[in-house]
C-alpha cells in the first residue's frame, strides 16, 4: 500500500460563518497524510447550482447536515478507500460514481465536495507542500488580484440596497501585500466616509465583512466607493477600479427587475442602460450577474452592449457546470466566469469548467460563499489554477482574512507572481465567439 492512499475518512458538522451547520471531512491517508475541508455555504444561491443538502425537521431549523455525513461515511468513504489522494481525478471519479447511483438526495454536493477537497489536501499534507504548489508544480504561484467587497446589499445584508455586492479591484498594486494594504485603507475610508454621511451603523458588517447601508439608491454605492477611494489617497481608475456583483436572480419577478430601494421595476433594456450609464461615469472593470440566472436573451443583449468595456461575469448563470457555460459561450453570453467549488461539487470538475472557460477566451474569478468557514483552501485553488481574480468579502470577519492570509503567507514562503489580469502583457488567451474582445478594443475608462 502507497503512503498516499486513502486509509480513513471522517466527517462531523462544524458551524459556518452564519453559524449554520455544514459538513467538515478528514482524510487519513495510510503515509500519515491529513487533510481537513469544511464545505462553504451560499446566500443567493443560484437554482441550478449542485445540490446541497439539508436534513430539514427541527435541528438547526431544518439545515442540519447529518444525511450528508452519513452519505459520507456510509458510501463516500468505502468508495474512496485505497485510492491514491495524489490521482484527484481517480478519487473524483469513485466519489461522481455514487453520487450518480445513490442521487443528489442521498449524497448532495456537501457531501462529495468536501471528501474531494480533503483529499487534495491529505495529498499536499503528505508531500509537504502547499496545495497551491501541489497544483503548479513549476515556475513561481501567480496570485490573483483579489476583488474586495466594500459595500454589501441583497441576500447579504437584508436588502440594504438590492445590489448585492459593491467591490474594489487595487489593479495598480504591484505585490499582494499592496494591494491588501490599499483595500484595508479604502475598506477604513469607506467606514469613516459613511459615518460622516449620517450612517452610524457602518461599524457593523454584513455577511461578507463589508457595509450594510441603506444608502436610498444603488448607485449611491458607487459614489462611497469613489469617496473612498479618494480619501485613501488611490488614484481612481489607474490605482482602483470597481467590481460590481448585482445578482440580479435576487431582484427578478415575474414583471421585471424590481429595485425595491429605488421603487421602481426595469426591464432587462432599462436595466442594461442603467448599468452603461454607471459605466460611462464610473471606473468598473466588471460586474457579475447582471441579469437573472436563466434570462439569456437579457445576458445576450448585455453582452453586445456593455461586454466591450468591461467584464460580464456569470455566477448564477454558469453554476460552475460545463453544459451552461458551453451554452454561454455559443450563444455570446457573458465574459467571464465565477468559479465556486460548492456549486459543480467536485474539485477536479471544477478545474476542468475552469480551463473550459480559459479555452473559450473567458476571464475566471475564483470565489468563496457568503457563508464561509475558517478554511482557506479557496486562496490555494485560485492561485494552483490561475484563476487571475479571487473574491472572498472584505477584509473584515475572519472567514474572510483567512483567504487574503493564505495568499500573503505564499507571497511570503513561495517564489510568487501577481497577475494583472486586464494589462496588456498578461492578455494571452484568444477570444472565441462570444467571449470578450482582445484588450486593446477595451475602453480604458
Ligand atoms: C456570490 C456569492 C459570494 P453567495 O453571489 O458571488 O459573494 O454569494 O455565496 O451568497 O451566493
Ligand atoms: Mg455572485
Amino acid at each position: 500500500m502507497s503512503t498516499a492512499t486513502i486509509a480513513q475518512v471522517r466527517a462531523w458538522e462544524a458551524l459556518d460563518s452564519r453559524g449554520r451547520p455544514t459538513v467538515a471531512c478528514r482524510v487519513d491517508l495510510a503515509g500519515g497524510g491529513i487533510g481537513v475541508a469544511r464545505v462553504p455555504s451560499g446566500a443567493s444561491t443560484g437554482s441550478h447550482e449542485a445540490l446541497e443538502l439539508r436534513d430539514g425537521g427541527s435541528r438547526y431549523a431544518g439545515a442540519g447536515v447529518r444525511t450528508a455525513i452519513n452519505a459520507v461515511e456510509k458510501y463516500l468513504a468505502p468508495a474512496t478507500h485505497g485510492l491514491p489522494a495524489t490521482d484527484a481525478a481517480a478519487v473524483d471519479r469513485a466519489i461522481d460514481q455514487v453520487w450518480q447511483q445513490r442521487g443528489a438526495d442521498q449524497i448532495g454536493a456537501n457531501a462529495t465536495l468536501a471528501v474531494s477537497l480533503a483529499a487534495v489536501l491529505a495529498a499536499a499534507d503528505a508531500e509537504r507542500i502547499p496545495l497551491a504548489r501541489m497544483l503548479r508544480p513549476e515556475g513561481p504561484l501567480p496570485l490573483p488580484m483579489p476583488m474586495v467587497n466594500i459595500v454589501s446589499g441583497g441576500a447579504h445584508a437584508a436588502g440594504a440596497i438590492d445590489l448585492q455586492d459593491f467591490l474594489v479591484i487595487p489593479e495598480g498594486a504591484q505585490t499582494f501585500a499592496e494591494a491588501i494594504e490599499w483595500v484595508s485603507r479604502i475598506r477604513a475610508a469607506a467606514r469613516t466616509v459613511a459615518e460622516q454621511r449620517g450612517f452610524p451603523q457602518a461599524h457593523l458588517v454584513a455577511d461578507e465583512g463589508g457595509l450594510g447601508l441603506p444608502l436610498g439608491s444603488n448607485r449611491a454605492a458607487l459614489d462611497l466607493l469613489c469617496e473612498a477611494v479618494e480619501a485613501s489617497g488611490l488614484e481612481l481608475g489607474g490605482q482602483v477600479r470597481f467590481a460590481i456583483d448585482a445578482a440580479a436572480s435576487e431582484f427578478q419577478t415575474s414583471r421585471g427587475y424590481h429595485l425595491a430601494t429605488e421603487d421602481r421595476t426595469l426591464s432587462a433594456e432599462e436595466l442594461v442602460a442603467m448599468y452603461a450609464g454607471w459605466i460611462r461615469r464610473y471606473p468598473i472593470r466588471s460586474i457579475e450577474d447582471p441579469l437573472g440566472e436563466d434570462d439569456w436573451a437579457g445576458w445576450q443583449l448585455a453582452t453586445r452592449e456593455l461586454a466591450s468595456r468591461v467584464d460580464l461575469v456569470g455566477d448564477d448563470l454558469f453554476v460552475t457546470q460545463a453544459e451552461r457555460l458551453r451554452r454561454g459561450v455559443t450563444s455570446r453570453c457573458g465574459s467571464s466566469i465565477l468559479i465556486k467549488v460548492n456549486q459543480n461539487g467536485l474539485v477536479t470538475r471544477t478545474q476542468e469548467v475552469l480551463g473550459i472557460a480559459k479555452g473559450a477566451g473567458y476571464r475566471t474569478v475564483v470565489s468563496a460563499r457568503s457563508g464561509e468557514t475558517e478554511d482557506s483552501w479557496v486562496a490555494d485553488l485560485a492561485v494552483g489554477w490561475d484563476a487571475g481574480q479571487l473574491k472572498v468579502g472584505s477584509t473584515h470577519r475572519s472567514e474572510r482574512t483567512a483567504k487574503w492570509n493564505r495568499v500573503l503567507e505564499l507571497e511570503a514562503t513561495e517564489e510568487t507572481v501577481l497577475r494583472h489580469p486586464w494589462s496588456r502583457a498578461e492578455e494571452h488567451r484568444q477570444p472565441a465567439e462570444g467571449g470578450r474582445p482582445p484588450a486593446e478594443e477595451q475602453e480604458q475608462s
